[in-house]
């Protein structure tokens, strides 16, 4: 993947990459985001709903996503730890906002 044919779709030489036609694209958001605009019926016609699904997107990439890859790197790498049953009941609780004890 660090191939120049490669980074040649993706700067960073990750996958994954998207291409139609002669248009070449990486980073996930985007491919969903380009996929569902050119594809009738996967995002909503009202302005505010296609608003609020695209928020959902956004979330699930960005607020979602990194707590659960997060986890499962720690189960794969840290399993013999001393700190890896605590540090998976705090994952119970991945958005700050929620953990015991935050403020409101
Ligand atoms: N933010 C990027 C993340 C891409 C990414 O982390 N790709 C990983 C696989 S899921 C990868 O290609 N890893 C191999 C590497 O970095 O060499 C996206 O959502 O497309």
């Amino acid at each position: 993947m660090k191939e120049p044919a490669h980074l040649a779709l993706h700067p960073f030489g990750q996958i994954p990459t998207y291409e139609v036609g002669d248009l070449a694209l990486f980073e996930t958001g985007a491919i969903v985001l380009h996929i569902a605009e050119h594809h009738a019926g996967l995002l909503p016609d009202d302005a505010k709903a296609r608003a609020r699904a695209i928020t959902w997107m956004f979330a699930a990439l960005n607020t979602v996503e990194p707590p659960i890859v997060e986890r499962e790197m720690a189960m794969i790498l840290e399993r013999d730890e001393a700190w890896y049953e605590r540090r998976l009941s705090d994952w119970l609780w991945p958005m700050p906002c929620r953990r015991p004890g935050a403020r409101a």
